[in-house]
Formats: structure tokens, C-alpha cells, sequence
């Protein structure tokens, strides 16, 4: 099935912290076909695993040595395969996410382009010269802190470096580097990959023109794509990224895909046009399928009237493309924490999930309520989170170690010393203590994910009637002979609603979901839903 992305839920692995197999404190491939009958319980469409390629580990993966072998860390060819076979088995696809926009200076490529100007490799990654005083060539910044170039004595040029000084810029205006990339997509492709989730494919272009990115004034700043205190906000990004000739390198990509049928869903992180840009993205059949969306990723907890803007302007810009929502990820703090979460506002909020226009990822832990995880300065690992500390913690909150028992000081994740401590905040709430535990939020999450596979409508149907009243959210997925009412007590206040006008029966009742009276009229409590079906 070519559409079987369209609706899907997928759940993020980050392999680091998932499952170690072989006592060394890193989780690793093995560890995950060991648990994949785990995840298979869950209900999940798909899993993407976060980087596993050969690496320096600079940036934890997303700086990749070798793109078509695996770290030793992690295991080797032949336990990704064991990943393949045993995923597909249970009837689950396999994501695997490819950092295509930057390597890892360690790359050969790297190593052969910084040798000398005229190289094979010379043209494969970002080069300029300095402006006449020293400078770097732009104002262009990098996330991570400070200028994004670096200066090379060497070739006494500078290099492109959106991220890390150690994650180079390849060079998409060299048709090679093209060519390059779209032959690792299809070694993974043969390998039996069923998709791809794209890191930062609104970065691949550059400006060749070299041009300067304007300041934004300090009123249209925000905080969605970097931290408040991080300068990469004080600009608008029109030249170090978005750039139109994106849209070339991903047809190709995507006309690699095709024969597979292949899915993938593009990272596009842009503060100020984030939904625009996954319009453009997404339309048609020839570019990605899903972007990954990051509305509901920063910021404060959503209200209703937030919610239904994010999915109005959906419809408006992006209404012939496909989102891919997350709460939570490997980037961000935990949405427990962040949106300060009681355990009826995570239900809600998961059940909210389920019910949305576009595919969805839950991100490892999210299934057990995990909040984030509180890491000492001295713990530290994400280069990110060392530069902006103690303003930004940078990631490692999110990234502790996978709880599954809570009788084990390491959660059951290792025999040996875990990369990053296990927090004791998440030992009660381990996979075994909740499996135990009939009331416990995994079973919430389960139920919700078959309700979304059991109604056809939610996964791929349209949604209408948006509408807000006070904090209740409302809206209706209409499939194929299938309306499902779907409403929403984003607070802690009761509340009252009516149904839309027709003859509904309310479903969901394992989901806390409100019993409507016979007029029509249902109470919602507390962070309550209401489900209902249209009959007849
Ligand atoms: C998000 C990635 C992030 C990487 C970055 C550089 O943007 O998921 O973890 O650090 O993209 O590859």
C-alpha cells in the first residue's frame, strides 16, 4: 500500500537510550529487536529510529561518519537486519532517519574536500572566502551557538556549518554531492527500509549568491525553532535556508523512493513560516509526503483556540500536504513537563492526538507519562545544552535512558553505567510497573491508538466544523461513510457542549470519553473528551 503513511502513527526511537544488549551503557540495534514485540503491543503503524550510522557522536549521531554502515556502538549491518526482518514480522514499518544536510568532519568526504582547493571532493562542502577584513563571508548563524563558519588554515576559507563546527554543510549545488545522497537512500532502500524521516530538509541549500539574512525585529522573534536566548531568532532565515533549489534535490529523492513505495517525513524547523513551508513541501506527489510539524513541539500548553488556528491555517496553507504532529521528541523537553501536565491532561491530550488531521509520532517514554528528566550540569553530554546552560538545558532531559522495570537502579535499560544517569523520577513508572497497573497511562495510550486504526476517518479523512467554545475544542473527521465528532476540555474547568445537529452515538468510553443525553447535550469534566459517530 503506496498511502500507508497517510494517517500513521509512529513511534521515535532513540536508539542511544532505548535498550543496551551488551552491557556498555549505550543502547544499540539488538536491544531494539528485543523490545520490538513490546512496541508491536502499542499498536504502532511504524518506528523511526533516530541515527545509528557510524559517528564521532559530536552531536549524538546527526554527525554521520559513514552513511551506509552502522556504529559499532550500535551493533553492525546484519543486527539492522535483524531489526528489519523482526519489525516487518510484526507488522511494523521501519523509518530510519537520514541526516543528508551536513556529516561529520570525520566524513571522508570532509577529510578529502578541507585537504586543498582542488580536490575531487574541493566542491562537496560549503567553502568561501573571507570578506577583505577576515570576517566570514555572511551573518549567517549557527543553531548551535556563535557564526556558522568556520575557518579552515588549510584552504584559508571558511566552511558552512548550520549546526556544530564538527557537522560541515554539504555542498547540494554540486550535482555529485546530489548523486552521493541519493545512492545512500537507495542502499537503505535495498536494505528493506520502508521510509525515511529527513532531518532538517529545509537547510540542504545554501545561497550561492552569498547573501546576508535580514534581522527581525525583536516583536516577530519566537522561540519555536531555537531557545529564547539562542541569536539565531534575531534573524530572518532567507538565505541560509528555504532556499528554492530544495525543491529539486527532494524530487529526486523522492523518484528514488517511488519503486518502494517509500515514505518520508521531511524536518522542517522555520520560526516564522513553519506550516507555510510544510505546504510547500508536501504538495503534490512528487515531493515529500509528511513534514514534520513543530506547532504543538515548543511554546506554552496549547488551548483550544491555539489548536484550532495551528489546523485553520493547515487547511489554508498547507491544504494539499500531509503534517506528522509530536508533542514530544528527542530535541525538546518532555511535553509533561513543558506543558505542566496532570495525568487526565496527558490522556486528553494523547486522545487529542489521535484524533487529528496528519500522521502522528510518539516519542519513547511518552506512552509511560515520563516527565523530563532533571540532568546535572556536570552529567551533561548534548554540546547544546553545554553552550546555553543554564538559560537552556539543552536536550539531555529528554534523552535519559528508556524506563522498563522499576525494581533496577539502571530501569532495566543496562548492566552497565548508562551514557546518561536513569532518572529516579522515572523508575515507578516503568513498562513493567504500568503493564501491572490496569489504570496506568500506557493502557490509555494503547486504547487510544486502536480507536484512531479502528476509525478510519481519524487516520485519513477530512477535518470540518473546527470550532471553539471557552476551552473546548470541537471538530468532525468525515471518511469514507464514516463521521466521527471528536471534542476536547482542554482545562481543568468543567464543561457543557451540545452535539452537531444530526443523530450521534457516543463511543470512546474506555477513553473517558462523555456519555451525550438524549437531546444531545453532554457534561464534560475536567479534561474530558467526547467521541461520538454519526448514524445513519
Ligand atoms: C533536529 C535534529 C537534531 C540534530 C540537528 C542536526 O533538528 O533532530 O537532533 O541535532 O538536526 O543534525
Amino acid at each position: 500500500d503506496p498511502d500507508w503513511w497517510r494517517g500513521a502513527v509512529i513511534y521515535q526511537i532513540y536508539p542511544r537510550s532505548y535498550q543496551d544488549s551488551n552491557g556498555d551503557g549505550v543502547g544499540d540495534l539488538l536491544g531494539i529487536v528485543r523490545r520490538l514485540p513490546y512496541i508491536a503491543s502499542l499498536g504502532v503503524d511504524a518506528i523511526w529510529i533516530s541515527p545509528f550510522f557510524t559517528s564521532p557522536m559530536k552531536d549524538f549521531g546527526y554527525d554521520v561518519s559513514d552513511y551506509c554502515d552502522v556504529d559499532p556502538m550500535f551493533g553492525n549491518l546484519a543486527d539492522f537486519d535483524a531489526v528489519i526482518d523482526m519489525a516487518h514480522q510484526l507488522g511494523i514499518r521501519v523509518m530510519i532517519d537520514l541526516v543528508l544536510s551536513h556529516t561529520s568532519d570525520q566524513h571522508p568526504w570532509f577529510v578529502e574536500s578541507r585537504a586543498n582547493r582542488d580536490n575531487d571532493k574541493a566542491n562537496w562542502y560549503v567553502w568561501a572566502d573571507p570578506k577583505p577584513d577576515g570576517t566570514p563571508p555572511t551573518n549567517w548563524l549557527s543553531i548551535f551557538g556563535g557564526s556558522s563558519w568556520q575557518w579552515d588554515a588549510r584552504r584559508l576559507q571558511y566552511y558552512l556549518h548550520n549546526f556544530l563546527v564538527e557537522q560541515p554543510d554539504l555542498n547540494f549545488h554540486e550535482p555529485q554531492v546530489q548523486d552521493a545522497l541519493l545512492d545512500v537512500a537507495r542502499f537503505w532502500l535495498d536494505r528493506g527500509v520502508d521510509g525515511f524521516r529527513l532531518d532538517t530538509i529545509n537547510f540542504y541549500v545554501h545561497d550561492d549568491q552569498l547573501r546576508d539574512n535580514p534581522a527581525l525585529p525583536p516583536e516577530n522573534r519566537n522561540a519555536s525553532i531555537a531557545p529564547a536566548v539562542n541569536p539565531y531568532n534575531h534573524q530572518e532565515h532567507l538565505y541560509d535556508k528555504n532556499r528554492p533549489e530544495n525543491f529539486d534535490f527532494l524530487r529526486k529523492l523522492r523518484a528514488v523512493m517511488q519503486p518502494y513505495n517509500a515514505a518520508a517525513v521531511g524536518e522542517v524547523g522555520d520560526a516564522q513560516r513553519g506550516l507555510e513551508i510544510m505546504g510547500q513541501y508536501t504538495a503534490g506527489d512528487d515531493l515529500m509526503q509528511m513534514c514534520y510539524a513543530f506547532e504543538l513541539l515548543s511554546g506554552d500548553r496549547p488551548s483550544a483556540a491555539y489548536v484550532k488556528d495551528v489546523m485553520d491555517q493547515v487547511a489554508t496553507v498547507a491544504a494539499d500536504g500531509w503534517a506528522c504532529w509530536a508533542y514530544s521528541n528527542h530535541d525538546v523537553v518532555r511535553h509533561i513537563t513543558r506543558w505542566n501536565l496532570s495525568s487526565a491532561a496527558a490522556r486528553l491530550f494523547h486522545t487529542m492526538m489521535v484524533c487529528l488531521r496528519g500522521s502522528v509520532c510518539i516519542y519513547q517514554g511518552e506512552e509511560l507519562g515520563l516527565p523530563e528528566a532533571e540532568v546535572l550540569f556536570e552529567d551533561l553530554q548534548d554540546p547544546y545544552g553545554i553552550e546555553f546552560w543554564p538559560e537552556f538545558k539543552g536536550r539531555d532531559g529528554c534523552r535519559t535512558p528508556m524506563a522498563w522495570v522499576s525494581d533496577n537502579q539502571n530501569a532495566g535499560f543496562s548492566d552497565g553505567a548508562p551514557w546518561l544517569p536513569v532518572s529516579h523520577e522515572h523508575l515507578p513508572l516503568s513498562v513493567a510497573e504500568q503493564e501491572a497497573a490496569p489504570d496506568a497511562v500506557i493502557h490509555h495510550y494503547r486504547r487510544a491508538i486502536a480507536f484512531r486504526h479502528a476509525h478510519e476517518a481519524l487516520a485519513t479523512g477530512e477535518m470540518t466544523d473546527l470550532t471553539v467554545d471557552g476551552n473546548v475544542l470541537s471538530f468532525i473527521r468525515k471518511g469514507q461513510g464514516e463521521e466521527v465528532f471528536c471534542a476536547f476540555n482542554l482545562s481543568d474547568q468543567p464543561a457543557e457542549i451540545r452535539l452537531p445537529d444530526g443523530t450521534w452515538g457516543t463511543v470512546g468510553q474506555d477513553l473517558n470519553s462523555a456519555q451525550a443525553d438524549a437531546i444531545g447535550n453532554a457534561q464534560l469534566g475536567p479534561w474530558q473528551t467526547c467521541l461520538a459517530l454519526k448514524k445513519g
